[in-house]
C-alpha cells in the first residue's frame, strides 16, 4: 500500500523541514509548502532520493494564494491524509504599549488565519474519504506569557483553542487532531524575530542546549504513527534545561 501523503507548511527551514526529511525518511509522500522557491527545489532534489515529493510556492497569508496552490495539485496528489500546520513565526519582541502593528499583523495572519486558511481547504477532503490527521504546531507560549511574548502567544494561544475545536467538530468524521507545542528550538525563528540580528538571534540559546528542528520531527512522527484507535491529542516538549518559557538553566 502507498504512504501516505503529507502537506507540510513551512517546510522551508527549521521545523517544518525537519518534519519533511524524516517523513521523507520513512517513506511518506510529501508535499512541501513556503514562500522560499529556491529552497523549495533544494529540498524536493535532496528528498526526490527517498520518497516522492511535490512542491507549493506561496504566502499562507493569503487566502486566494492558499486556495488556487491546493487546487492546483495533481490528481495523484489531492488526497491528503495529514496536514502539518507549522508556518508561523514570532516578529519583534516588544512591550505591548511599543509594538509594531504591522508585526502584529504578520504574525495574526500566518499563525493563525493562515492555519485557518490551509485547514478550511484541506479538511472538506478528509471528512470525504473519513479519515486524516491535522497536526497543528503550537508552542509552550500557547500556554504560557512572558514579558513582550503578548501577540505571538496570544496566536499560539489561539492555535491550542483552534486545536481543541477542530478536534470536537470532526470528531464524528474520525479525523484527528494533535498538537505539538515545543519549547525552545534552534531554528531560524529568532533570526526572523530579532530581524536578522545574528547575535540577538543567539541570545536565546546562550548557556543551554536548545532543541532540535530533528527532536521536534521525531515526536510528530510519533504522532503519526499510532494506531487508528489512538490519537495524541496534545504533546509538550522542551529542552531538558528549560522548565517554563523564563525558567531557563544555562551554564
Ligand atoms: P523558521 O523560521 O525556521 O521556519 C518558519 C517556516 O514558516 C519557514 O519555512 C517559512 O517559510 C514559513 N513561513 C513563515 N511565514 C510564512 C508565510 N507567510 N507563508 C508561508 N510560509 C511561511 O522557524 P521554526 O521552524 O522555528 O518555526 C516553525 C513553527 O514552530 C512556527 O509556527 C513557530 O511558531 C513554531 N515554534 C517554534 C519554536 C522555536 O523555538 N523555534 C518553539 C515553538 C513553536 P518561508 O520563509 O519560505 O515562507
Ligand atoms: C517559541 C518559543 O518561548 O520563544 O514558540 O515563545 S518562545
Amino acid at each position: 500500500m502507498e504512504k501516505e501523503i503529507v502537506l507540510v507548511t513551512g517546510a522551508t527551514s527549521g521545523i517544518g523541514e525537519a518534519i519533511a526529511g524524516l517523513l521523507a525518511e520513512n517513506g511518506f509522500r510529501i508535499i512541501l509548502t513556503g514562500r522560499r522557491s529556491d529552497r523549495l527545489e533544494q529540498l524536493k532534489n535532496r528528498f526526490e532520493k527517498l520518497t516522492s515529493v511535490h512542491t507549493l510556492c506561496f504566502d499562507i497569508r493569503d487566502r486566494a494564494l492558499v486556495d488556487k496552490a491546493v487546487d492546483s495539485l495533481p490528481e495523484v496528489w489531492q488526497e491528503v491524509d495529514i496536514l502539518i500546520n507549522n508556518a508561523g513565526l514570532a516578529a519583534g519582541f516588544d512591550h505591548f504599549h511599543e509594538g509594531d502593528i504591522e508585526d502584529w499583523e504578520q504574525m495574526i495572519d500566518t499563525n493563525l488565519k493562515g492555519v485557518l486558511y490551509i485547514s478550511r481547504k484541506i479538511a472538506p477532503g478528509m471528512i470525504e474519504r473519513g479519515s486524516g490527521h491535522i497536526v497543528n504546531v503550537g508552542s509552550i507560549a500557547g500556554s504560557e506569557m512572558y514579558e513582550k511574548g503578548n501577540v505571538y502567544s496570544a496566536t499560539k494561544h489561539a492555535v491550542e483553542a483552534l486545536s481543541k475545536g477542530m478536534r470536537i467538530d470532526m470528531l464524528k468524521h474520525g479525523i484527528k487532531v494533535s498538537t505539538v507545542s515545543p519549547g525552545m528550538v534552534e531554528t531560524e525563528f529568532s533570526l526572523v524575530r530579532f530581524k536578522g540580528d545574528k547575535d540577538m538571534a543567539k541570545h536565546p540559546y546562550r548557556g543551554m542546549k536548545p532543541l532540535t528542528g530533528r527532536d521536534v520531527a521525531e515526536a510528530v512522527l510519533f504522532m503519526l504513527t499510532r494506531p487508528p484507535h489512538v490519537s495524541i491529542h496534545d504533546l509538550l516538549i522542551m529542552p531538558t534545561a528549560q522548565a517554563t518559557t523564563l525558567n531557563v538553566l544555562r551554564d
